[in-house]
Protein backbone atom coordinates (compact mmCIF):
# COMPACT_ATOMS: atom_id res chain seq x y z
CA UNK A 1 0.00 0.00 0.00
CA UNK A 2 1.23 3.30 -0.81
CA UNK A 3 1.14 6.01 2.17
CA UNK A 4 0.99 9.75 1.01
CA UNK A 5 1.16 12.71 3.13
CA UNK A 6 -0.64 15.99 1.97
CA UNK A 7 -2.46 19.00 2.78
CA UNK A 8 -4.90 20.82 0.58
CA UNK A 9 -2.42 22.54 -1.82
CA UNK A 10 -1.90 22.02 -5.32
CA UNK A 11 1.18 20.31 -4.91
CA UNK A 12 -0.16 18.26 -3.05
CA UNK A 13 -3.42 17.30 -5.55
CA UNK A 14 -0.88 16.56 -8.36
CA UNK A 15 -0.25 13.43 -5.97
CA UNK A 16 -3.41 13.06 -4.94
CA UNK A 17 -4.70 12.95 -8.40
CA UNK A 18 -2.01 10.88 -10.21
CA UNK A 19 -2.36 7.79 -7.43
CA UNK A 20 -6.36 8.39 -8.17
CA UNK A 21 -5.85 8.56 -12.28
CA UNK A 22 -3.30 5.62 -11.83
CA UNK A 23 -5.57 3.82 -10.00
CA UNK A 24 -3.23 2.99 -7.30
CA UNK A 25 -4.64 1.81 -3.68
CA UNK A 26 -3.48 4.51 -0.93
CA UNK A 27 -3.45 6.10 2.12
CA UNK A 28 -3.98 9.65 2.86
CA UNK A 29 -2.42 11.01 6.00
CA UNK A 30 -3.32 14.42 6.60
CA UNK A 31 -0.37 16.85 7.59
CA UNK A 32 -1.56 20.02 9.12
CA UNK A 33 1.01 22.76 7.32
CA UNK A 34 -0.58 25.86 9.08
CA UNK A 35 -0.53 23.68 12.56
CA UNK A 36 3.39 22.95 12.29
CA UNK A 37 2.64 19.27 11.62
CA UNK A 38 5.36 18.74 8.91
CA UNK A 39 8.20 19.31 11.59
CA UNK A 40 7.50 16.95 13.81
CA UNK A 41 10.09 13.99 13.79
CA UNK A 42 7.61 11.30 12.51
CA UNK A 43 6.73 13.13 9.65
CA UNK A 44 10.58 14.35 9.15
CA UNK A 45 11.13 10.68 9.09
CA UNK A 46 9.64 10.59 5.53
CA UNK A 47 10.60 13.90 4.66
CA UNK A 48 13.31 14.81 6.20
CA UNK A 49 13.07 18.36 4.24
CA UNK A 50 9.68 18.75 6.38
CA UNK A 51 7.25 19.90 3.59
CA UNK A 52 4.42 17.95 2.20
CA UNK A 53 3.49 16.17 -0.47
CA UNK A 54 5.52 13.04 0.14
CA UNK A 55 4.84 8.91 -0.64
CA UNK A 56 5.82 5.96 0.93
CA UNK A 57 5.26 3.14 -1.24
CA UNK A 58 5.24 -0.04 0.24
CA UNK A 59 4.70 1.36 3.74
CA UNK A 60 4.54 -0.80 6.97
CA UNK A 61 6.75 -3.29 4.42
CA UNK A 62 10.33 -3.65 4.48
CA UNK A 63 12.08 -2.17 1.26
CA UNK A 64 9.51 0.80 1.21
CA UNK A 65 10.22 3.68 -1.48
CA UNK A 66 10.08 7.08 -0.01
CA UNK A 67 9.34 10.18 -2.58
CA UNK A 68 9.27 13.90 -1.84
CA UNK A 69 8.01 16.65 -3.72
CA UNK A 70 5.48 16.66 -6.78
CA UNK A 71 7.88 16.42 -9.44
CA UNK A 72 9.31 13.23 -8.46
CA UNK A 73 6.09 11.53 -7.14
CA UNK A 74 4.15 12.40 -10.82
CA UNK A 75 7.34 10.54 -12.65
CA UNK A 76 7.89 8.20 -10.25
CA UNK A 77 4.16 6.57 -10.09
CA UNK A 78 4.14 7.22 -14.16
CA UNK A 79 7.24 4.90 -14.44
CA UNK A 80 5.68 2.69 -11.88
CA UNK A 81 2.64 2.11 -13.39
CA UNK A 82 3.74 2.50 -17.26
CA UNK A 83 0.37 4.80 -17.38
CA UNK A 84 0.13 8.72 -17.95
CA UNK A 85 3.57 9.43 -19.65
CA UNK A 86 4.70 7.62 -23.31
CA UNK A 87 7.91 6.64 -22.96
CA UNK A 88 9.31 6.74 -26.48
CA UNK A 89 10.78 9.24 -28.70
CA UNK A 90 9.52 12.02 -29.67
CA UNK A 91 6.20 11.58 -28.02
CA UNK A 92 8.31 11.12 -24.77
CA UNK A 93 10.51 14.31 -25.32
CA UNK A 94 7.52 16.45 -25.71
CA UNK A 95 5.93 15.27 -22.46
CA UNK A 96 8.86 15.71 -20.61
CA UNK A 97 8.89 19.15 -22.30
CA UNK A 98 5.37 20.14 -21.65
CA UNK A 99 5.52 18.21 -17.74
CA UNK A 100 8.59 20.03 -16.57
CA UNK A 101 7.26 23.19 -17.97
CA UNK A 102 4.06 22.55 -15.65
CA UNK A 103 6.09 21.64 -12.73
CA UNK A 104 8.93 24.58 -12.76
CA UNK A 105 7.60 27.51 -14.87
CA UNK A 106 3.48 27.43 -14.37
CA UNK A 107 4.24 26.36 -10.32
CA UNK A 108 6.74 29.56 -9.67
CA UNK A 109 4.61 31.86 -11.59
CA UNK A 110 1.31 30.73 -9.14
CA UNK A 111 3.60 30.16 -6.34
CA UNK A 112 5.30 33.19 -6.49
CA UNK A 113 2.59 35.29 -7.17
CA UNK A 114 -0.14 33.72 -4.59
CA UNK A 115 3.00 33.90 -1.89
CA UNK A 116 3.23 37.64 -2.57
CA UNK A 117 -0.85 38.76 -2.60
CA UNK A 118 -1.92 35.90 -0.03
CA UNK A 119 0.74 34.83 2.48
CA UNK A 120 2.67 37.80 3.48
CA UNK A 121 1.53 40.51 6.01
CA UNK A 122 1.54 42.94 3.43
CA UNK A 123 1.33 43.47 -0.09
CA UNK A 124 3.89 44.06 -2.88
CA UNK A 125 2.36 45.02 -5.84
CA UNK A 126 5.47 45.03 -7.72
CA UNK A 127 6.11 41.27 -7.22
CA UNK A 128 2.48 40.41 -7.98
CA UNK A 129 2.50 42.50 -11.02
CA UNK A 130 5.69 40.32 -12.19
CA UNK A 131 4.29 37.09 -11.71
CA UNK A 132 1.05 38.13 -12.76
CA UNK A 133 2.81 38.56 -16.18
CA UNK A 134 3.99 35.22 -16.37
CA UNK A 135 0.99 33.61 -15.35
CA UNK A 136 -0.83 35.12 -18.18
CA UNK A 137 2.27 34.66 -20.66
CA UNK A 138 1.79 31.01 -19.27
CA UNK A 139 -1.79 30.90 -19.57
CA UNK A 140 -1.61 32.33 -23.04
CA UNK A 141 0.91 29.75 -24.41
CA UNK A 142 -1.23 27.19 -23.13
CA UNK A 143 -4.40 28.63 -24.77
CA UNK A 144 -2.63 28.64 -27.89
CA UNK A 145 -1.69 24.41 -27.45
CA UNK A 146 -4.98 23.75 -26.21
CA UNK A 147 -6.63 25.58 -29.19
CA UNK A 148 -6.90 22.05 -31.33
CA UNK A 149 -5.92 19.47 -28.51
CA UNK A 150 -8.11 18.40 -25.75
CA UNK A 151 -5.25 17.93 -22.74
CA UNK A 152 -1.56 19.25 -23.38
CA UNK A 153 0.47 15.92 -25.10
CA UNK A 154 -3.53 15.02 -26.69
CA UNK A 155 -4.40 12.78 -24.10
CA UNK A 156 -4.63 13.29 -20.38
CA UNK A 157 -1.37 12.67 -19.39
CA UNK A 158 1.26 13.68 -16.12
CA UNK A 159 1.70 16.80 -18.08
CA UNK A 160 -2.37 17.57 -17.26
CA UNK A 161 -2.04 16.74 -13.74
CA UNK A 162 0.84 18.99 -12.97
CA UNK A 163 -0.35 22.13 -14.78
CA UNK A 164 -4.30 21.76 -13.83
CA UNK A 165 -4.38 22.65 -9.60
CA UNK A 166 -3.05 25.86 -9.72
CA UNK A 167 -5.73 26.43 -12.42
CA UNK A 168 -9.15 23.85 -11.62
CA UNK A 169 -10.37 22.80 -8.66
CA UNK A 170 -10.29 24.74 -5.21
CA UNK A 171 -8.06 27.72 -7.25
CA UNK A 172 -10.16 27.93 -10.24
CA UNK A 173 -10.47 31.96 -11.14
CA UNK A 174 -13.24 32.54 -13.21
CA UNK A 175 -12.50 35.64 -14.58
CA UNK A 176 -8.57 34.91 -15.16
CA UNK A 177 -10.06 31.86 -17.35
CA UNK A 178 -12.62 33.85 -19.12
CA UNK A 179 -9.82 35.67 -21.20
CA UNK A 180 -8.48 31.93 -22.13
CA UNK A 181 -10.95 30.15 -23.45
CA UNK A 182 -9.25 27.03 -25.03
CA UNK A 183 -7.88 26.88 -21.06
CA UNK A 184 -11.04 26.70 -19.69
CA UNK A 185 -12.53 23.97 -21.64
CA UNK A 186 -9.25 22.16 -20.87
CA UNK A 187 -10.06 23.16 -16.84
CA UNK A 188 -13.73 22.14 -17.40
CA UNK A 189 -12.79 19.35 -18.66
CA UNK A 190 -10.60 17.64 -16.04
CA UNK A 191 -12.42 18.66 -13.47
CA UNK A 192 -15.31 16.56 -14.64
CA UNK A 193 -12.72 13.27 -14.02
CA UNK A 194 -14.17 11.01 -11.60
CA UNK A 195 -10.40 9.93 -9.93
CA UNK A 196 -9.96 14.50 -10.54
CA UNK A 197 -12.86 15.02 -8.52
CA UNK A 198 -11.96 12.67 -5.40
CA UNK A 199 -7.95 13.77 -5.63
CA UNK A 200 -8.98 17.33 -4.81
CA UNK A 201 -8.99 16.35 -1.28
CA UNK A 202 -9.63 19.61 1.00
CA UNK A 203 -10.05 17.37 4.62
CA UNK A 204 -8.99 14.76 5.61
N1 LIG B 1 8.64 21.52 -5.06
C1 LIG B 1 7.78 20.92 -4.06
C2 LIG B 1 7.34 22.01 -3.12
C3 LIG B 1 6.65 21.43 -1.89
C4 LIG B 1 6.17 22.53 -0.97
O1 LIG B 1 6.59 23.70 -1.07
N2 LIG B 1 5.31 22.14 -0.03
C5 LIG B 1 4.65 23.09 0.85
C6 LIG B 1 3.15 22.92 0.75
S1 LIG B 1 2.60 23.06 -0.93
C7 LIG B 1 5.04 22.78 2.28
O2 LIG B 1 5.15 21.64 2.67
N3 LIG B 1 5.19 23.84 3.09
C8 LIG B 1 5.42 23.70 4.49
C9 LIG B 1 6.73 24.29 4.91
O3 LIG B 1 7.46 24.81 4.04
O4 LIG B 1 7.03 24.24 6.08
C10 LIG B 1 6.60 20.23 -4.76
O5 LIG B 1 6.28 20.59 -5.89
O6 LIG B 1 6.01 19.32 -4.19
Amino acid sequence: MIGLYMFATPNCWRASIALEEMELPYTAHWINIREGAQKTPEFRAISPIGKVPAIVDGEGEGDAAKVYGSPAILFYLAEKTGKLMPTLGAERAEALEWTMFALSDIGMAFNGRNRFKFLLPEQDEYAIDVFQGEIERYLAYMNDRLADRQFLLGDFSIADIAAFPFMGGPRRDDELLARFPAVRRWVDAIEARPAVKKGLRTEP
